[in-house]
């Protein structure tokens, strides 16, 4: 075994986007591809200077490493952690088989006082040979690094021309215990383990076991992603949940063909499931790295947003949030009901751009215990990721607390708060520059746009959104442009910074509705309107080509 030197050059596009780098795993298993980002975050992690004289911070430090089991996991731990061993690290807590979920990695990290962790995982997009593969690091809160530290990593891509690598063979993977690389430990870790105790800290066990000896029945569809395992160890073996409750609960590395995006479009099974006769009580989905959820009662979906606002309403019944919450915090496109709980519980309430990374510094600085997010996450400060296994305990909690169905706890709430009628249209595989275009143009209308009657609104303001950290100042631009109404509502136009295919343009659509006669509209329906104004004002069709959105959530 020994440390060497290979010489490497830089590659285009290695600047992470939403959540990380996100590409084909083609462009992945290219030469020194994968070994070149580590490498460069490695650097940056070390504290390197202007001269390129890299630095001791990562001496005596530990990482976490785990992935959601996609195509490509096994060998990318593989290679990590021979640079690892070569950069200093003292120690890699990994995850079995290389498996961690996003939340576990976060939990992990936090609980053993990791210098960081690395998450091996594109989420909710396609896996398998011709899918997706991505990167990810969380620091040391546990949470997705900030855009100072992930653009530093982009930079020092560009201009790296060596890789630190040790040329020993593999590690097996699989059995727990501590192996030596070089100087380095690596500990293979339970990936369940440290995840469920933090659920034991925030979830009443004995309460949930109750639930499920009162014969109620549940489907957790995993979609063969990294959520089974956890899934299943916790709802079947700790809580015990009628075994066969948790469906799809192996990880496969091509994810069996489905698309794991908890959404109604993706996970149709489940969809198919919760709406005959004989459905169970409740469902719900995950993503790829289990840190996305879908909630799904008989014939009953929930939407992201309205789950945060019934979570808010309700989370002093949860052991774990019974001294009540700091505040609250959703994404911009994410709809507004959550801001009408907060306002009624006297909370504070934030908005801020898309990606959960922007949750960290509030979550950090004690200003917000609950987050949610349109694009199916929700989480609170009990990590710093969005967390779909911790969403699904939270509302089996709330069925378990007020023996209520999802259907009636929702419908309760828009009778209380009102609805936010929301929907997402998705533009996928759009040419860049034909996607770059309609946004240069829709922001120089802005101007135009306010005052501007469309049917029985008015525009009240349009701006492209930008943020200002309240923690450290930092400042974030250009993060959707907006259409604010006269009575609440709104279009959004952004483009997604996960995809891996051209530009996905995200339409998002919102308006409010106070009277219950009026809360049971089909919801594409009841934003038609607003569909209608967006397409006036910027064009999609005739842009794109495309008649209709690739999906619509
Ligand atoms: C990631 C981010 C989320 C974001 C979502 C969609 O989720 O962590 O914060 O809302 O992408 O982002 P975009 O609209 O830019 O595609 P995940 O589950 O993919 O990691």
């Amino acid at each position: 075994m020994a440390i060497q030197s290979i010489s490497t050059h830089s590659f285009a596009g290695q600047r992470p986007g939403t959540s990380g780098l996100r590409k084909k795993v083609t462009v992945f298993m290219q030469p020194n591809y994968l070994e070149n980002f580590v490498q460069a975050l490695f650097d940056v992690l070390s504290g390197i200077d202007a001269e390129g004289q890299r630095g001791t911070a990562l001496q005596g430090q530990t990482l976490v490493l785990g992935g959601d089991g996609r195509y490509h996991n096994r060998a990318a731990v593989q290679t990590i952690l021979k640079l690892a061993a070569a950069n200093g690290v003292a120690k890699v807590l990994l995850g079995q088989g290389g498996i961690l979920s996003t939340p576990a990695v976060s939990a992990v990290v936090r609980r053993r006082a990791a210098l960081g962790g690395i998450v091996l995982s594109a989420s909710h997009n396609p896996g398998g040979a011709e899918g997706d593969f991505g990167i990810k690091y969380n620091a040391n809160n546990g949470g997705p690094a900030n855009e100072t530290l992930t653009e530093a990593v982009y930079a020092r891509t560009q201009v790296l021309t060596e890789l630190r690598m040790s040329d020993a063979p593999d590690i097996n993977l699989n059995p727990l215990g501590v192996q030596m690389l070089e100087q380095m430990q690596v500990e293979v870790i339970d990936p369940v383990a440290d995840y469920l105790e933090v659920m034991r800290s925030l979830f009443d066990f004995d309460q949930l076991r109750g639930l499920f000896q009162t014969g109620f029945t549940l489907r957790v569809d995993a979609m063969n992603a990294v959520g089974g395992p956890y899934a299943k160890a916790i709802l079947e073996d700790v809580l015990g949940a009628p075994a066969g409750s948790v469906v799809n609960a192996v990880p496969l590395e091509d994810f069996g063909g489905l698309h794991p995006d908890p959404n109604p479009v993706n996970a149709t099974d489940l969809i198919d499931h919760m709406s005959a006769p004989n459905a169970p009580d409740f469902g719900a989905a995950m993503d790829g790295d289990a840190d996305r959820n879908m909630v799904v009662g008989r014939n009953f979906v929930v939407s992201p947003s309205d789950s945060l606002a019934l979570m808010t309403a309700h989370a002093k019944l949860i052991p774990g949030y019974r001294h009540g919450l700091l505040g609250v915090a959703r994404s911009m496109p994410t709809s507004a009901a959550v801001d009408r709980v907060a306002k009624a519980l006297g909370l504070p309430c934030f908005e801020t751009p898309t990606g959960w990374k922007f949750f960290g510094n509030l979550l950090d600085a004690g200003q917000v215990t609950l987050c949610g997010e349109e694009s199916y996450g929700t989480g609170s400060s009990h990590v710093r990721e969005k967390d779909g296994l911790w969403a699904i305990l939270f509302w089996l909690s709330l069925q378990a607390a007020t023996g209520k169905s999802v259907q009636t706890l929702v419908q309760e709430h828009w009778r209380i708060y009102g609805r936010n009628y929301y929907t997402r249209h998705d533009y996928e595989a759009i040419a860049v520059d034909v996607a770059n275009a309609l946004m240069v143009d829709l922001r120089a209308s802005l101007p135009g746009l306010v005052g501007q009657r469309f049917g029985q609104r008015t525009v009240a303001a349009a701006d492209d959104f930008a943020y200002t950290d309240p923690v450290d100042g930092s400042i974030s631009n250009h993060q959707g442009v907006r259409l604010l109404f006269d009575d609440g509502a709104r279009v959004i136009f952004r483009l997604s910074g996960t995809g891996t295919e051209g530009a996905t343009l995200r339409l998002y659509l919102e308006r409010y509705e106070a009277n219950p006669a009026l809360h049971a509209v089909p919801v594409q329906t009841a934003l038609a309107d607003l569909a209608a104004v967006a397409e006036q004002v910027a064009g999609i069709c005739a842009r794109t080509g495309m008649a209709a959105p690739s999906v619509a959530t």
